[in-house]
This record gives structure tokens, sequence and C-alpha cells, in this order.
């Protein structure tokens, strides 16, 4: 990570997906949250929905990472564009049980392309049994758009899985650099 730049993550992602999870699993410090009751039930079935940011922070080779989520819903889409700016990459959360993950994937990839072109991602596929056969379809579909970022089967409420997507992230962002 360079020097003198603010390291900010954004985790990106459906309702659902784990943002406000992961972040909560890896922060340093008490992270910050907006959850309100879930009024949407035919988008998930969880209590509680963020409605307008996650914050979390973590020390990484003695630098302070800033974690940030959005919130899901697109009704609360006008915050995307307010915590994308100064984000040095982004961490896209794709919920696998979700009805068409792939579209999922698609919606946010537009909804952040300005980031996603200029920054280094990874992208983290939940709510799966980690075997690795959700994976092909995944690189299929980038390899059709002409992307090859970094995809894992991740758990975020495991620690080392939401870390190593983080380490991995901040790796390509250096190369990128
Ligand atoms: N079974 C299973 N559950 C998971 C996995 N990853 C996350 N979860 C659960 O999925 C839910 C994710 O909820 P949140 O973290 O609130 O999701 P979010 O992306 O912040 O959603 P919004 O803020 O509504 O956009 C939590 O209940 C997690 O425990 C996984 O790999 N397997
Ligand atoms: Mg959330």
């Amino acid at each position: 990570m360079s020097k003198g730049t603010l390291h900010k993550v954004l985790f990106i992602g459906p309702m659902g997906a784990g943002k406000t999870t992961a972040i909560a699993c890896i922060s340093d410090t008490p992270p910050i949250t907006t959850e309100a009751a879930n009024s949407d039930a035919a988008q998930s079935v969880k209590a509680t929905t963020t409605v307008a940011m996650d914050y979390g922070t973590i020390e990484l080779d003695t630098d302070i990472v800033h974690l940030y989520g959005i919130p899901g819903q697109p009704r609360f889409r006008f915050m995307w564009p307010i915590l994308a700016r100064g984000a040095l990459g982004c961490i896209v959360l794709i919920d696998e049980t979700r009805e068409d993950p792939l579209q999922d994937l698609d919606d946010y990839l537009q909804a952040f392309a300005e980031l996603i072109r200029q920054q280094a991602f990874v992208v983290g596929i939940v709510k799966t049994d980690k075997s690795g056969a959700a994976l092909e379809k995944y690189a299929n579909y980038f390899a059709s758009v002409g992307m090859f970022p970094p995809i894992f089967e991740a758990d975020v409420r495991e620690k080392a899985d939401v870390l190593m997507m983080l380490e991995i992230l901040l790796i390509n962002q250096e190369i990128k650099e």
C-alpha cells in the first residue's frame, strides 16, 4: 500500500450477500452499522438490512485500512457513488443462492463501472459448499467480458476467508498502481 493515501476498500453486492457480516468479521474496531428492520422479504428473509453504510477498520502492515459496505437495496443506491469515492478497490460479494446471481453480478459491475475500471477488485461467491463447483460459470462470465479478477468461494463469517480476499485485493492494487 502506498503511503500518504487513504486506504479505503468498498464491499459491494446485493442484499444478503454478507457485506455487513464481512466487515464486522474482520474489523479491529467495533463496526459502525446502520441496520434497520428489513421490510423487503422478497429480496431476503434476513431480519435487518443496511440503510446507509457499514464502516470498520483493520490494521495491516502498520497501515489502517478503512472498510466500507454499501446498502445492497437499490432504493439506497444514491449512497453508492458517495461510498465509492476514493476507494482503492472493492470486494464484490455474490450470493450463489439468489435467483440469478450472474444478473446480480452484472448489475453491480455496471453500477460501479468507474471504480471497477480504475481499481482492482476481487469477487467472493458466498453461500456455496466451497467445493469450487460454482467458480466456472463466473470465470466464464468474466472471460466473456474480457475481465480476469480473482474469484473465490468464501464464507464471510470466517475471518480467514475475508482476510484472504482483502489481502489479494491489496496485492493486486499495488501491482496495478
Ligand atoms: N449459510 C451461509 N450464510 C452466509 C454465508 N455468508 C453469509 N451468510 C449469512 O448471510 C447473511 C448476510 O447478511 P448481511 O451481512 O446483513 O448482508 P448484507 O450484504 O450486508 O445485506 P444488505 O445490507 O441488506 O445489503 C448473514 O446472516 C450471514 O450469516 C455463507 O457462506 N453461508
Ligand atoms: Mg448490510
